[in-house]
Order: structure tokens, then sequence, then C-alpha cells
């Protein structure tokens, strides 16, 4: 790197020299008044390569807006790095970290959902109490009764609170789909074959404590005793506290759940207990529900919609 040394009596001059000779892309390394004069040292641009400004301290590390963003909203900081690290490229807008994101969920987490416009389905929601399962149960049998005009049949083993009934009656009665109550394997088997017929059974199930282990043992006995594949959809809601997660999927796990749902998605300010609810269960996303609305509040868990969410946009409000 050569150096050159101009000199003159005012800076503007120097520089203006500076410029002439070394070309308008010369650097200047160092510029002082001396002796009543000024001088200015320079290299030429393509002396510069390689150059680097002198040291100032160790340059501020930026983190990536995708790790800020996730951590922002409350996602576990490891689980943030493995999302933003094998997130493509290098967003720079929200929405450019929203679809890099949907990318990384594509990868790491699995959404999956039963075909239901195809075959026939038994699906059983089971999950705490209180979480949204009568609820999501009717939003979902409205969407496939009325818009998918498919056969619908709804069967209850909620027989322990009070108003249980009642409340899935007044569903059933509203979407036109039949119902029928059981509380043990032979009125269970007695209902299945009933709706024989209908392309989805959709059955409730009575919200116990995750602590009442003996209930959820005998309910996993009434749902596994037909020849009829019973799958559980097991709920969770957004709202749930991380530590209590491990516990609820440990005690649902006699009931073998095949997908998970989480619920009141619209009531929780940070959208992490999605993916902390799937890590803890490992079972496949499949639906999301986002308010009080049947049957509106009901939607596919896909990883753009969720990828959109944990970047902070209020998708589902
Ligand atoms: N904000 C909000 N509220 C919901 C959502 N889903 C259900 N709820 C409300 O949560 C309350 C309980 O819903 P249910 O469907 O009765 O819950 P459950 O799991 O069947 O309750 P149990 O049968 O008693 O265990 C009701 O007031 C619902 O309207 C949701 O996605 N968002
Ligand atoms: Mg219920």
């Amino acid at each position: 790197m050569r150096e050159h040394l101009y000199t003159a009596s005012r800076m503007e001059t120097a520089v203006a020299r500076v410029r002439r000779e070394l070309g308008d892309d010369a650097l200047i390394l160092s510029s002082r008044r001396r002796d009543g004069r000024c001088e200015v040292r320079a290299v030429a641009a393509e002396h510069a390569r390689g150059w680097r400004e002198p040291a100032q301290g160790p340059e501020p590390r930026t983190e990536p807006l995708l790790s800020r963003l996730l951590a922002k909203n409350g996602l576990e900081p490891s689980l943030a790095r493995l999302l933003a690290a094998s997130s493509p490229g290098a967003p720079r807008t929200l929405r450019e970290a929203s679809e890099a994101l949907a990318t990384a969920l594509r990868e790491h987490v699995a959404f999956e959902r039963p075909d239901l416009d195809e075959g026939r389905h038994v699906i059983a929601f089971a999950g705490p109490t209180g979480v949204g399962k009568t609820t999501t149960l009717a939003k979902l049998a409205a969407e496939v009764a009325l818009v998918r005009q498919r056969r619908v049949g709804l069967i209850t083993l909620d027989s322990y609170r009070v108003g249980a009934l009642a409340q899935i009656e007044a569903f059933a009665e509203l979407i036109g789909v039949p119902l029928e109550s059981a509380r043990d394997e032979r009125t269970f088997e007695r209902a299945m074959r009933r709706l024989a017929d209908a392309d989805l059974v959709l059955i409730d199930t009575a919200g116990r404590a995750p602590r009442d282990k003996a209930a959820l043992l005998r309910l996993a006995e009434i749902l596994h005793c037909t020849s009829d594949t019973v799958d559980v959809n097991l709920l969770i809601s957004a709202a749930t506290r991380t530590s209590e997660l491990d516990e609820i999927v440990d005690r649902h796990a006699a009931l073998l759940p095949k997908w998970l749902t989480v619920t009141k998605v619209d009531e929780a300010r940070q959208h992490d207990a999605v993916v902390a609810a799937h890590v803890a269960s490992g079972r496949p996303l499949a639906w999301l529900t986002t308010g009080q609305r049947v049957p509106e509040d009901l939607e596919d868990a896909t990883p753009e919609r969720l990828a959109a969410a944990l970047c902070g946009e209020e998708v589902f409000q």
C-alpha cells in the first residue's frame, strides 16, 4: 500500500489534490494541521483493498432480525436460534422474516390433518378441563356438515360435568347432526353402530384435571374398545404455562393422541406455546382455534400462519 502525503495551506486544497491525483475514490488515511499547514495522508483506491478502518473496539454484533423477533415473542432461546439458523436468507423486513420462518417451520414442525373430504374418520377430542373441546368439535362438525356437505355424527362421553349434555345438544341441533350419548364400552359401541354410515364421527370427552389419571385410563379403554379406529385429537390451550405442558402430555399419553390442536390462540399474547406444545407432545399440529365463534374461529395449522404469528403479526385477533 503506497501512501501519499499532500500539504497545502487549506484543508480543501489538500483534499482536492488527493482527488485529482489519486482519483475520487481515494482513501484518506489521516489529516492534520502542522506548522500552519494542512497535511493529508491518502492512498489510491486500488491500494486500499483489504484496508480496514483503524480498530475502534469490536464491531457491535447485530442479532439477525428473525432471532430478535422470535426472542421478543417469547420463544425459548435455543428453539429461536434453531429456527432462525434454519431460515433461509437474511430477512430485513417483517414479511421476509415471516416467509423465511415458514420455511424453517416446515422443516422442524410437523403439520398434519385428516383429509375430511375423503373416507370415514372417527375423531375423539381430549384435553384438560375447559380447553375448548366441545366448542372446537362443534366448529369442525359445522364446517364438515354444512360447508363440505358430508354426513357427521356426534357422540358425547361427557356425563360428568353439569350442563355438558345440554351444551352439545344445542350444537347438534343448530348444525342439524345426530347426537348419541355413551358412558361405557357397551353404550359406546351402540353409539358407534348407530352412526355407522357417518363420514365423520366426532367424540366429545369430559375434561378432567391432568392429575386424574384413572379417568383418562378409563377413557382410553372405552375409546379403543371398538373395531373402528378412533383417532385422538389432543387439545392444549395456548395459555398453558410451559411448566405444565409436560404433565398434560404425559397424562394424555394413554390415549395415544394422533394430532395436536392448540386452542385459544387469540387469547395468548405470545405464540410460543403453540411450538412448545408441539415439541412437548411430538404430535403434528392439526388445527388452531382463534375465538369463541362457531364455526368461524377454527383454522388449519399451517407454517405460514404460525410463522406470521411468531413474528408478531396480529393474525389471530
Ligand atoms: N377466546 C377463546 N375462547 C374459546 C376458544 N375455544 C373455546 N373457547 C371458550 O372456552 C370456554 C370453554 O369451552 P368448552 O368448549 O366448553 O371447553 P371444554 O374443553 O369442552 O370444557 P369441559 O368439557 O368442561 O372440559 C367456552 O367459553 C368457549 O367459548 C378459543 O379459541 N378462544
Ligand atoms: Mg366440553
